[in-house]
């Protein structure tokens, strides 16, 4: 080992056998391909702890040069959480009513979405999530930040539905709101509002399927 080599630990890694592998791959499969984006929130409180363990499990995610280029915001105010809805319904007003195109609309139809945000104010708790440009020397570069935070979102969102929460994955177009209604740096970026709670009594989901696998894995 050269003297100027980076500090290392030991890798923590268990070998399972392989039956063991195969059970937790299908294991994980159900799990996850039972998650289904969720408009329709109750108003019953969750355990923010939680939430934080969540965040926690997404915040361990890989980055670019480990830089971690994420903010999560935890909003459970009820003010700020009317702030953001009202924000969004505006965005979301005009996008509906003119800035989306055609085409665009007609691929929502079957999600059956309108301008109308009230998950927003009904889930207990909203995460706001923020890509860091850089750190807070604008020379302190961070990369692959859209990977890295999708990552981590992909993470949490899998870790919330682990914690049998239930979740949206909501974009508002543009959320630049969100940085201003949260009062976040100048170095961040709005990427993703994430209502968190249990659905609503009765909620229904749309009717869409996944692709099949053999359409998404190419094997060579
Ligand atoms: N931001 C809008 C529209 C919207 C866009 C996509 I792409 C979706 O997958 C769902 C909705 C809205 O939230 O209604």
């Amino acid at each position: 080992m050269r003297s100027d080599d980076p500090p290392t630990v030991p890798l923590d890694f268990t070998r399972l056998p392989a039956d063991a592998m195969r059970e937790r791959a299908e294991g994980l499969y159900a799990e996850l391909r039972a998650r289904r984006s969720v408009r329709h929130f109750s108003r019953d409180p969750v355990d923010l702890d939680v939430i934080r363990r969540c965040v926690a499990t997404a915040a361990t995610a890989p980055s670019g040069a480990n830089k971690q280029p994420w903010s999560f915001v935890l909003v459970t105010a009820p003010a700020v959480k009317r702030a953001l809805r009202e924000a969004a319904e505006q965005e979301e007003r005009r996008f509906y009513t003119g800035r989306a195109p055609q085409r665009w609309l007609d691929d929502l139809k079957a999600l059956g979405t309108d301008a109308d945000k009230p998950f927003l104010e009904d889930a207990p708790a909203l995460i706001a999530v923020f890509a860091r440009r850089h750190g807070d020397d604008p020379d302190d570069r961070n990369y692959y930040v859209s990977e890295s935070v999708g990552i981590a979102v992909g993470m949490l969102l899998a870790a919330l539905h682990h914690a049998g929460l239930a979740t949206l994955t909501h974009t508002p177009s543009p959320m630049n709101f969100m940085a201003e209604v949260l009062r976040r740096p100048a170095n961040e970026r709005a990427y993703l509002l994430i209502p968190v709670g249990f659905p609503a009594e009765g909620c229904r989901v749309p009717d869409i399927a996944r692709k099949a696998l053999a359409e998404v894995l190419f094997e060579v």
